[in-house]
């Protein structure tokens, strides 16, 4: 039999002892989250928080369960000097003399938890300078690009962690027996072409003219300028759609749309795109805001939304070209 690696025996190798402890302490909160999905109605964390349970006691929606239970563990980790959460309208302080930023996505596809359906926690890890001073929002406000490590855990039919660091990207299964994280793939690859396709086509009278022409090229199959057949997958959770993409390939969008004046896309750039893009280009895919590559855009505050294409990298470019074909230089206002 092949000896199994763990997470904490992968981390020790491939890894500082700071991301090591930071990943061990995300690890560890996931763990608690994945048991109390697993418990689902039984654990009294279904519905909308500030509703109250059976035993008339207030009730907390899992998504604020996960964010407390991340936020408490990270600002007790010495090497993270700063938490920002998609729940939390402002960054927290941890320790001064940390060398690390964690921004994480606590529960994404949260309105996935009541149907029993795929949910997960996206973390993206940002170097830290100031040692010594409090951190600041102004501290996270770095482009994608600096991020030293990222990557989700996901809580479906099993629980998985996928991570990168910069150097390719790993896998994990979490064996519920030795309750360890165990190395599955050491090297995720995606492949440049697809014929798999993730959108939620309702909004598609809001897409810009490109964006239009694109989906349209794909319903067309090989009747059409493709000359091949798509297929569509839409789980409506980003972190599940986007792993389905690193098992099997794919292109995944929430594109710009005007439906919500103001609000460039659906998608958090520093919880959700920084981390996914993160991910998929250490896989061999591409990542871009259908103008520009995610990773290279500076932040202008940490809630800020983006639209996001990301996956087969022969397809994204295909994406960015009818853009820029279009003549659209920026993607809209990103507030
Ligand atoms: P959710 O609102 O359930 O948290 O984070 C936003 C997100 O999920 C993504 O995970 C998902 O891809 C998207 O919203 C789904 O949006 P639609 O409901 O518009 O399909
Ligand atoms: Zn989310």
């Amino acid at each position: 039999m092949v000896a199994q690696t763990t997470l904490t025996q992968y981390l020790k190798n491939h890894t500082t002892p700071e991301l090591a402890s930071t990943i061990t302490t995300l690890a560890t909160a996931s763990v608690a989250i994945s048991q109390l999905l697993n418990k689902g109605a039984l654990a009294g964390i279904h519905g909308e928080a500030g509703n109250q349970n059976v035993q008339g006691e207030a009730q907390k929606k899992l998504d604020v369960i996960s964010n407390d239970l991340l936020l408490n563990a990270l600002t007790h980790n010495p090497n993270c000097a700063g938490v920002a959460s998609e729940e939390l309208d402002e960054i927290n302080p941890a320790n001064d003399n940390g060398t690390l930023l964690v921004a994480f996505d606590p529960l994404d596809g949260s309105s996935n938890i009541d149907i029993n359906m795929t949910v997960g926690t996206i973390f993206s890890i940002l170097p830290y300078h100031n040692q010594g001073q409090k951190a600041t929002e102004a501290d996270f406000l770095q482009k994608g690009a600096n991020q030293i490590g990222a990557g989700y855990f996901i809580y479906g039919t099993s629980t998985m962690l996928t991570v990168t660091f910069g150097a390719g990207v790993a896998m994990f299964s979490f064996d519920p027996i030795s309750q360890t994280y165990i190395l599955i793939n050491d090297d995720v690859r995606i492949s440049s072409d697809t014929a798999e396709y993730a959108i939620n086509a309702s909004n598609r009278r809001y897409w810009l003219p490109p964006m239009q022409q694109y989906i349209e090229e794909l319903v067309q199959g090989d009747t059409g300028v493709r000359a091949k057949d798509y297929n569509t997958r839409w789980v409506a959770a980003m972190i599940a759609d986007v792993h389905r993409i690193l098992m099997r390939g794919g292109i995944f969008m929430y594109p710009f749309d005007t439906k919500i004046t103001g609000k460039a896309g659906k998608l958090r750039l520093m919880y959700e795109a920084n981390p996914m893009s993160f991910v998929i280009e250490q896989a061999g895919g591409a990542s871009t805001d259908g103008v520009e590559r995610i990773l290279d855009i500076t932040p202008t505050h940490i809630h800020q939304r983006i639209p996001v294409v990301l996956g087969a990298k022969n397809e994204v470019a295909y994406v960015k070209d009818l853009h820029k074909t279009a003549g659209i230089l920026a993607n809209g206002d990103r507030a």
